[in-house]
């Protein structure tokens, strides 16, 4: 499939987004939100595919939504339109997926990395929620995504002032998973999205419906979730083969990769 704000690729069972608009920094429009969803219908339909990787370019993993096609919007059509709620589709996906994130993700961008399941960061990635700056707020999950994870204070912080994070500062904050410098960012995030891929893709992805729903229930839902999940998976030839392939001390062949 072509797409003409995306690079697409698959290969070692991971499948690799590449934000492609470098005139506009990659600023998410409409377009650019309808091709990534059909990319990602693409790639969650491949059985070939058991993780996949959203990136961007060395200066700019997306500065924003489109603030060009937006400005001449006005109310009630963007509320009759339901202006972007096709980005909602983009964090509800099931099978995991990481942002390989450096320069700026601001705004739309910060909070496309956010419905991430987690994010890796180039020592020169900035993180930012600037809308107040143009008379707005963030609109795609910003103000509750990035509450749960960086806590009231420090979030309220961003979104008030519009600063920056540098991506030292974000891990230390426990909005990125990683940092790591820029030239090796991609090659590092590919190799453990492989190393996800080649686990048994139901257990990685019920893993990652376990962890978010720690952001939706109480502690003791919680855990009976995970309990039932983790009872189910006894179902799946995949956990007599990891766990036969440690008793025999060999690495084990998944049957749903
Ligand atoms: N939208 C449109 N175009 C953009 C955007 C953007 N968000 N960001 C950059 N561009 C364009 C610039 O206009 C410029 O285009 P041109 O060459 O035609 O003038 C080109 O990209 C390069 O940008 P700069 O020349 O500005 O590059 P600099 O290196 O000088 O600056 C910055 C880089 C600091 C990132 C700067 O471009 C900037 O501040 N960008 C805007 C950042 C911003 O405010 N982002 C938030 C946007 S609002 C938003 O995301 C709301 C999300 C919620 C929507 C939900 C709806 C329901």
């Amino acid at each position: 499939m072509e797409y003409e704000t995306l690079l697409v690729s698959v290969q070692d069972r991971v499948g690799l987004i590449t934000l492609n608009r470098p005139k506009a920094l990659n600023a998410l429009n409409s377009q650019l939100v309808a091709e990534l969803n059909q990319a990602l219908d693409q790639l969650e339909a491949d059985a070939g595919v058991g993780c996949i990787v959203i990136t961007g370019s060395a200066k700019a993993f997306a500065a924003g939504a489109d603030i060009k096609e937006m400005s001449a919007f006005g109310f009630p059509q963007i509320y009759l339109d339901d202006f972007f709620a096709a980005a909602d589709r983009i964090g509800a996906r099931r099978k995991p997926l990481i942002a390989a994130v450096a320069g700026y993700a601001l705004g739309g961008g910060c909070e496309l990395a956010l419905m991430c399941d987690f994010i890796y960061a180039a020592e020169n990635a900035r993180f930012g929620l600037p809308e107040l700056t143009l008379g707005v707020i963030p609109g795609i999950g910003g103000t509750q995504r990035l509450t749960h994870a960086l806590g009231k204070s420090k979030a309220m912080e961003l979104c008030l002032t519009g600063r920056q994070l540098t991506a030292e500062e974000a891990e230390r904050a426990g909005l990125v998973a990683r940092v790591l410098p820029a030239e090796s960012l991609l090659d590092e995030t590919l190799s453990v999205a492989r190393g996800i891929a080649g686990k048994s893709l139901p257990a990685a992805m019920m893993t990652k419906e376990c962890v978010n729903r720690a952001f939706e229930l109480g502690l003791n839902e919680g855990v009976r979730f995970e309990r039932r999940l983790f009872h189910s998976l006894f179902a799946s030839a995949d956990q007599k083969e990891g766990m036969n392939a440690f008793v025999e001390k060999r690495a084990p062949n998944f049957t749903h990769r």
